[in-house]
């Protein structure tokens, strides 16, 4: 049984009705170098090659009545059947506004596996027996409606991808991301050190990398309850971050005299 982090390979297999969406996506960037690199082994399987007849039909009419077409079951678990030749082991995934919220921590354990197929459908949605029957998960990736999966797998696939071991470099390492430890980032500045009349803090030029790894840490930190206070809501915090908020509450103690 190997992993993407033991053999730095990940195989996922796409169920699509439009394969042609990936190309420019697969074709670009840290996802291209990815898979220059081996570390991410692609492929996009048309939902419409395993429909029967000459129409290659995949969709019908809900029972029922109502408006909007089902995705029919058989073109779906025959593509399926195709994809699970090539990776017998991979849990099988579908884009849905019903599925569970993707986040980080949903990446991170996806990018432990070796092998993911992703069903993407379009229209209402697709035959429920097929979901009953194939679907090991029901991911959304926000609580919107799309036009079609399409974009979730892309989604899911470019914030897995970039935790395979080997995918970034040192240079843009995920370690420390927004949300890899709870908070999120510290802002960011690069040349020059004065722009619009605004100066880049001093303490990141200071060439002190205590300091600025300190200054970083207070950073994320306030950031983090001036912009996202619901991540904080959950988390404990560190002996140090402790020691940053008590800073604080002596300096709001000291203004309010
Ligand atoms: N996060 N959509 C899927 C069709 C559909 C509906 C039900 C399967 C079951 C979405 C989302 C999303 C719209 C993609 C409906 N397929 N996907 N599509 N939010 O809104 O992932």
């Amino acid at each position: 049984m190997g992993e993407a982090a033991v053999d730095g390979t990940m195989k996922v297999c796409v169920l699509t009705l439009f394969p042609e969406l990936f190309g420019p996506f697969w074709d670009h960037g840290i996802i291209r170098r990815a898979i220059q690199g081996d570390k991410l082994n692609p492929l996009t399987i048309n939902i419409r090659d395993h429909a029967e007849g000459r129409h290659r039909v995949t969709d019908d009419r809900p029972y029922g009545g109502g408006c909007g077409m089902v995705m029919k079951p058989e073109p779906l678990s025959a593509a399926l059947s195709a994809a699970k030749q090539r990776l017998p082991m991979a849990k099988t995934l579908l884009l849905s506004p019903q599925g569970k919220r993707f986040d980080q921590q949903m990446a991170q354990s996806l990018a432990a596996a070796d092998e993911l197929i992703l069903v993407c459908g379009r229209y209402e949605g697709v035959d429920e027996r097929f979901i009953d029957g194939h679907v090991d998960a029901e991911i959304s990736i926000g609580d919107f409606v799309l036009t079609g999966g399409e974009l979730g797998a892309m989604v899911v696939i470019d914030a897995v991808a970039r935790l395979i071991p080997g995918v970034l470099g040192n240079e843009d390492s995920a370690e420390n991301d927004t949300f890899s430890d709870g908070l999120v980032e510290h802002a960011h500045y690069t040349r020059p050190p004065v722009y619009d009349n605004q100066r880049v803090p001093d303490v990141l030029l200071s060439g002190n990398h205590q300091e600025i790894d300190r200054w970083r840490r207070e950073a994320a930190l306030i950031r983090t309850m001036l912009k996202r206070p619901d991540l904080l809501d959950q988390r404990e915090f560190s002996p140090q971050e402790r020691e940053i908020l008590k800073k604080w509450r002596r300096d709001i103690d000291s203004l309010l005299g």
